[in-house]
C-alpha cells in the first residue's frame, strides 16, 4: 500500500510543473546567496549590508537537473526597518507570486548567528506564517564554510553548538534541515549541495501529499491573529474598565474618611471651645469668691456676735 502510495506521490511530484520555493529568514542571513546558488547564476542581489537591500519580494526562476524551480527571496521580513503593513503586503505577495502557493519555506540561518534579536525575527516569521507553514519548513543553514573551520558536521554542529531554542526550531520543522556554502567555488560540490536540497524539498512535497502551502492557509492564520488580538484588545478593556471601578471604588472610601475625619476636626474644636468657656466661667467664678468671699465672712462674724449678744 505504501510502495504504491509512493508511487502515486512521486508521479504527481514529477507531473508537478515546477518546484516554488520561498526564502526567509533574517536580513543577512544568507537568502539571496542561498537563492542564487539554488538557480545556478546571480539573480537576487547579495549584500553584506545588514539592512535589507531591498523591501520587495522578488521572484527568479530556473532548473536544476531538468526540474523547474520557481524562487521566491524576500526582504528581511520583521526586521525593524518593515511597518507592519508592509510586511503583510509582502507576506501575502510572495505566496501569491507562487501561485497556488509555496512548496516549501527556506528558513536561512548563518551558522554561528543565533542571537535573541536573530530568535525574536525567527519566531516572529514562524508564527506570521502560522503552524501549518512547519511542515512546509527546511531550516537551510549558511556559512557551511565555518562548518570546515569548526570541523562539525551539520548534524555535530546541531548537537554540540546549537542551543534548546534553536534545537526547538529544527524538531518544530520536523528535523529537516540542510547546509549550504555560498562560496564554494568547486562546481561539482556546487551543484552536489544544490541536489541534497532539491532532494529534501522533494521529501516535503512527497510528506504534503503534493499539496503547498495556500493564501487560504496564510489568510486562515492571520483571521486567527486577529481573532486572537481582538480577544486581548476585549481582555484588556475589561482589566481597565476593572481598574476604574476600582480607583472610583477607592476614591469613595477615601472620600468618605475625609469626611469623617473633618467631621471629627469639627466635633473636637467644638469640645474644645465649650471647655474653654466652662475655664472662663470657672475662673470668673473664683475670681467672684475671691472678692466676696471676705465680705461673707464678715458677715458671718457679725451674725455670730449679733447672736451672742
Ligand atoms: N562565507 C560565507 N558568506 C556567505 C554565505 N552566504 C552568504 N554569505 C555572505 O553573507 C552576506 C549576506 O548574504 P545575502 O545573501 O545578501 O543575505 P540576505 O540579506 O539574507 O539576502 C553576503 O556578503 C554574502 O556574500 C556563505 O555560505 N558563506
Ligand atoms: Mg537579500
Amino acid at each position: 500500500m505504501s510502495v504504491v502510495q509512493d508511487q502515486i506521490d512521486d508521479l504527481k511530484i514529477s507531473l508537478n510543473i515546477s518546484l516554488r520555493i520561498v526564502l526567509i529568514g533574517k536580513t543577512g542571513s544568507g537568502k539571496s546567496s542561498s537563492g542564487n546558488a539554488v538557480l545556478g547564476w546571480s539573480e537576487f542581489k547579495s549584500d553584506l549590508s545588514q539592512t535589507s537591500v531591498t523591501k520587495l519580494c522578488q521572484k527568479a526562476q530556473g532548473r536544476v537537473e531538468g526540474r523547474r524551480v520557481e524562487v521566491v527571496d524576500t526582504p528581511g521580513l520583521f526586521d525593524s526597518t518593515m511597518s507592519h503593513h508592509e510586511v503583510n503586503e509582502e507576506m501575502l505577495k510572495c505566496i501569491s507570486l507562487l501561485a497556488p502557493g509555496p512548496h516549501v519555506f527556506l528558513l536561512v540561518l548563518q551558522i554561528g548567528r543565533f542571537t535573541p534579536e536573530e530568535k525574536e525575527t525567527l519566531n516572529l516569521i514562524m508564527k506570521a506564517f502560522g503552524k501549518d507553514a512547519q511542515k512546509f519548513t527546511i531550516i537551510l543553514f549558511t556559512h557551511g564554510d565555518k562548518l570546515e573551520d569548526y570541523g562539525l558536521s551539520l548534524e555535530e554542529f546541531i548537537q554540540k553548538k546549537c542551543d534548546d531554542s534553536c534545537k526547538k526550531l529544527i524538531s518544530d520543522c520536523g528535523n529537516r534541515c540542510h547546509v549550504f556554502n555560498n562560496k564554494e567555488k568547486d562546481t561539482e560540490r556546487k551543484y552536489i549541495q544544490v541536489r541534497g536540497l532539491i532532494k529534501k524539498i522533494d521529501d516535503v512535497v512527497r510528506a504534503n501529499g503534493g499539496g503547498c502551502y495556500t493564501n487560504e492557509m496564510l489568510q486562515e492564520m492571520k483571521r486567527k491573529m486577529e481573532e486572537m488580538e481582538e480577544k486581548f484588545k476585549q481582555e484588556m478593556q475589561k482589566m481597565q474598565q476593572r481598574m476604574e471601578e476600582q480607583r472610583d471604588e477607592n476614591e469613595k472610601v477615601l472620600q468618605e474618611r475625609d469626611n469623617e475625619l473633618k467631621e471629627l476636626k469639627t466635633n473636637i474644636k467644638r469640645e474644645r471651645t465649650l471647655r474653654e468657656e466652662e475655664q472662663k466661667n470657672c475662673n470668673l467664678f473664683f475670681h467672684n469668691i475671691t472678692i466676696i468671699g471676705p465680705y461673707f465672712q464678715k458677715c458671718a462674724k457679725m451674725n455670730q456676735s449679733f447672736a451672742q449678744k
